[in-house]
């Protein structure tokens, strides 16, 4: 099957092998969180900042050394570079409060990951904790408060720069907190001036990580207002040349971030993506193979932005396995990757550029049916993975 479609694909100018030697080299970074809803081993404690996982499956992970295992399953399942993204509540934490962790707290990660050969990204954990019950971190009014959530900020990007000097390729440090309001605020200016301001200050120290900033529209119980809007974090990202995180479930519900990526890639250094699906709100439904994947993976590959982005997954489904729950979103999110490396984008570019709209469209259209599967499959087996789970 393999040998016809790379027939096939030769006829219209693709050469599967170094598609298949491009796909390979892209990293994506897996989300821990997938592994336990989000719940992290601090001991206790309620998710917390307007995000839900629901569904009561049994195996969510209940220690570190547990979770570990569960991500080398679904490893053993995906092809290609994969890279994991912690959160500050996953390290060695039992009875150590945000503004106290240390690299130590994450030893046992980065052995293992040098161990396996895996990149690993960090996120501060800005919610889920007492002193986040207000609805508000970085911009709380109380200093005291505020101070608190910069150190763990800073600590965050101390313990990820560890991450950066074992590895190939640096950490990615994403910074998302849940501030906002309820109900409409009479003064939407100041929660943002505070939150600049403690910005600046977690980012006042030069640390070999890639800053990122995630802006959101809105959470459960945070309905009218969001602090870090996404015109905010634009705005922060470009003035401080740093990197734009785009969440696909944090746009109102006809608003997709393909939409976004070539704009935004003239004006930030570099853009991260949180790729999740929301179902009617910011759901974290595993992501499917779905046209909104799809065009996310053809705007990255089609406007040349692989080296400026770092793809992540943003989802927490507890109503079905959680290590397939990993491994159908992150192979969903190569085989994406692998259509728009398939597609003879420089033809079609060309009848775009002669106005050739027809061409444009035929073109297009007969693509969908070409064996792409096959390739995918070839893929899996050179990779050592199942061609079919
Ligand atoms: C919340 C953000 C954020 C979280 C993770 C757990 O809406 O998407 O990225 O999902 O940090
Ligand atoms: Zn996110």
């Amino acid at each position: 099957m393999y040998k016809l479609a790379q027939e096939q694909y030769a006829q219209i100018g693709i050469d599967t092998e170094s598609v298949l030697k491009s796909l390979d080299a892209i990293p994506v970074s897996m989300h821990c969180w997938q592994g336990d809803d989000v719940k992290g081993f601090e001991g206790g404690g309620e998710l917390s900042g307007g995000i839900q996982s629901t569904g009561n499956h049994p195996g969510a992970a209940q220690s570190a050394d547990e979770l570990r295992a569960m991500i080398e399953k679904a490893i053993s399942s995906i092809p290609g570079k994969t890279r994991i993204n912690l959160h500050a509540i996953y390290g060695d934490v039992k009875g150590v409060d945000r503004n106290q962790i240390e690299p130590k707290h994450f030893s046992a990660w980065m052995d293992w990951a040098r161990d396996k050969k895996l990149g690993l990204d960090f996120n501060p954990t800005m919610f889920s904790h007492p002193k986040a019950a207000d609805g508000m971190t970085l911009s709380h009014p109380d200093k005291a408060i505020r101070d608190f959530w910069i150190e763990h900020g800073k600590r965050s990007r101390i313990i990820a720069e560890c991450f950066s000097k074992q590895q190939e390729g640096d950490a990615v440090v994403n910074m998302w907190i849940p501030d906002g309001f309820k109900d409409c605020p009479v003064d939407t200016l100041s929660p943002r001036m505070r939150l600049e301001a403690s910005l600046d200050e977690i980012y006042s120290e030069k640390r070999q990580v890639t800053d990122c900033v995630e802006s959101k529209l809105f959470g459960i119980g945070v309905e009218s207002y969001t602090v870090g809007s996404h015109e905010f974090y634009m705005g922060y990202s470009i003035k401080n040349k740093m990197a734009l995180c785009l969440d696909s479930g944090h746009f109102h519900p006809t608003e997709v971030i393909s939409a976004k990526l070539s704009a935004v890639s003239l004006f930030v250094p570099r853009i991260c993506l949180h790729v999740s699906r929301p179902v009617r709100w910011d759901s974290d439904h595993v992501i499917a193979l779905d046209d909104e994947l799809t065009a996310i993976a053809k705007e990255i590959i089609r406007c040349g932005l692989l080296s400026k982005m770092d793809i992540g997954l943003d989802y927490f489904d507890g109503s079905i396995d959680r290590i397939s729950a990993w491994t159908v979103g992150m192979r969903n999110m190569r085989k994406a990757l692998l259509i728009a490396l398939l597609e003879p984008f420089q033809t079609l570019k060309d009848a775009e550029h002669s106005f050739d709209f027809t061409k444009r469209l035929v073109m297009s259209e007969e693509l969908k049916a070409m064996p792409w599967g096959a390739v995918w499959a070839e893929y899996c087996s050179r990779s050592g993975v199942p061609a079919i789970m």
